[in-house]
């Protein structure tokens, strides 16, 4: 396969094959039946997450159609319960990373803080028409954020967590300091790349540039095309596009012989650590990179490899059980299926199977991720889907659930969607608010909560919460992309020093 490694700005409408569904097909499936009884099997693990049922419960979905009014009652009430978050990191954690629930104490990643919930937590703010907190949270980052720090980063968060939300901050606001923010945070973050393969090593340090890591992953090499290039777009500097590509395809050469990768991957010797494949946390956003920058960039390098790849994940990694569509784990040379696990992270493929066009199948994965939701009130880390027993009982505030249901309500206009995020509104404040914020649930089971409110809830889990309620007004969905942080990043080309097409 020849790829082409350097960016090229000329992609236009007919280079783009993968691509969100047609006016046509969104009225189709709009026309399924509005009212569907969902009859989902769950099997309630026991408290030591051995296969030991303890009881067999059936959770009914039935879908009502919601009124205008209702829809609005909804959105209204993310946005209070974002305030609430809000205000307790503003509170007790301000120009920190973040706000620990619990102890009412803030928490910093590395020795000087990068106001991850902040810079996170933004552009949902600035969609939700926060304009006093946002013009706040925007004055601190313009203000006090500086990258010039000797310290070792994680690449792959402080890419989509701060580079994801810098960009989606500028293209929304017109703020050029978020631009030049981002740009000194992509100039630092360079040598990350310069590996004998041309994966990213996993820390690299602000001021020095010196790199550490050998040992990565899929997720954390592939997941930086849509940031890098974005930034290329927005600077005219197409170096960034070049460096995150050559990562992205010196791994997909790394594939074995039938189409999978591993979970754990050496960046300079290129030898696999781990060659269980699957769509699980550590190779999950490397897939959903290839779909996305394959539409959002017209790249024909990266629609050919996400072709490819979703054929061998349907092939060895989806598993059709008695109790629903799931996806497992595989040996990547041989394919065998190695083990059954299923978790919250998982919960993101439905929403790339519907942008890829395959409506059906992401709606049967949902209907299983909401089986898994509702197995506990709140979704596990992970369970065993044959067993239905839980092997990991954490819910540290996870959006990706909430992120299919929207793409899937986006695509079908089907209300039970709307119903499946009230469900998860009502257990989110139920069981994880706190009288100043909301925490991570330790124990699934016996609801026992954690300290910490990490900023992707800001970022992703109250984002697509909020505009699956929204007047679609509120955000184009076809004319964005979302990072795998949810920020949404323009499909629009938009030239260097331009002025971003779209504002709030
Ligand atoms: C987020 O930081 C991103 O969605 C990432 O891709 C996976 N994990 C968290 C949320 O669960």
């Amino acid at each position: 396969m020849d790829f082409r490694c350097r960016w090229s700005p000329q992609g236009t409408e007919k280079d783009r094959t993968v691509d969100e569904p047609s006016e046509k097909e969104i009225r189709s499936w709009a026309a399924t039946p509005g009212v569907l009884a969902l009859l989902l099997m769950v099997t309630i693990g026991s408290a030591s997450g051995h296969a030991q049922a303890v009881s067999t419960a059936t959770t009914s979905l039935t879908a009502a159609p919601m009124t205008q009014a209702d829809k609005a009652a909804m959105a209204d009430q993310v946005r209070r319960e974002y305030l609430h978050a809000w205000n307790g990191y503003r509170k007790y954690a301000w120009g920190h990373d973040a706000l620990k629930p619990l102890s009412h104490e803030p928490f910093d990643w590395y020795s000087h803080s990068l106001l991850m919930t902040p810079v996170d937590g933004l552009d949902t703010m600035v969609l939700m028409g926060l304009k006093p907190q946002a013009d706040e949270a925007r004055k601190l980052i313009d203000t006090q954020l500086n990258f010039n720090q000797d310290m070792y980063v994680k690449d792959f968060e402080i890419t989509i967590r701060l580079m994801g939300g810098l960009l989606s901050s500028y293209e929304l606001t017109g703020d050029k300091r978020l631009l030049a923010l981002a740009e000194d945070l992509g100039t630092r973050m360079l040598p990350m790349f310069n590996s004998p393969t041309g994966m990213p090593y996993e820390y690299v340090n602000l001021r020095t540039g010196a790199v550490r890591g050998v040992n990565s992953n899929p997720a954390e090499v592939g997941s930086m095309l849509i940031e890098y290039g974005v930034l290329a777009r927005l600077t005219g500097k197409p170096i960034y596009y070049d460096k995150a590509k050559r990562a992205v395809v010196a791994l997909y050469q790394r594939q074995s012989a039938i189409g999978l990768v591993g979970s754990g991957i050496n960046v300079e010797t290129d030898q696999w650590t781990d060659k269980t494949a699957g769509i699980q946390g550590g190779i999950d956003s490397y897939y959903e990179y290839l779909l996305k920058a394959a539409i959002l960039f017209h790249d024909p390098d990266c629609e050919r490899m996400w072709r490819h790849s979703l054929v061998a994940i349907n092939k060895y990694l989806a598993d059709q059980r008695p109790n629903g569509l799931w996806y497992g784990q595989a040996d990547m040379n041989t394919g065998a299926r190695t083990t059954t696990y299923y978790g919250a992270l998982d919960a993101f493929f439905p929403a790339v199977l519907a942008l890829s066009n395959d409506v059906d199948r992401a709606a049967r994965l949902q209907n299983s991720s909401y089986a898994m939701w509702n197995l506990a009130g709140v979704e596990p880390d992970q369970l065993n889907y044959v067993t239905m027993t839980i092997t990991n009982p954490e819910y540290p505030l996870r959006p990706e659930i909430i992120e299919s249901t929207y793409y899937l309500y986006t695509y079908t206009h089907d209300p039970k969607y709307l119903a499946m995020g009230k469900t998860y509104l009502e257990a989110l404040m139920k069981y994880c608010r706190t009288n100043d914020g909301y925490a991570a649930l330790a124990d699934v089971r016996s609801k026992k909560k954690s300290d910490a409110m990490e900023s992707y809830f800001f970022a992703e889990t109250l984002k697509y919460l909020y505009l699956l309620y929204a007047p679609p007004s509120t955000l184009n969905f076809k004319s964005v992309i979302f990072n795998t942080e949810a920020h949404p990043m323009q499909r629009s080309f938009i030239v260097a020093a331009g002025i971003p097409k779209k504002g709030k």
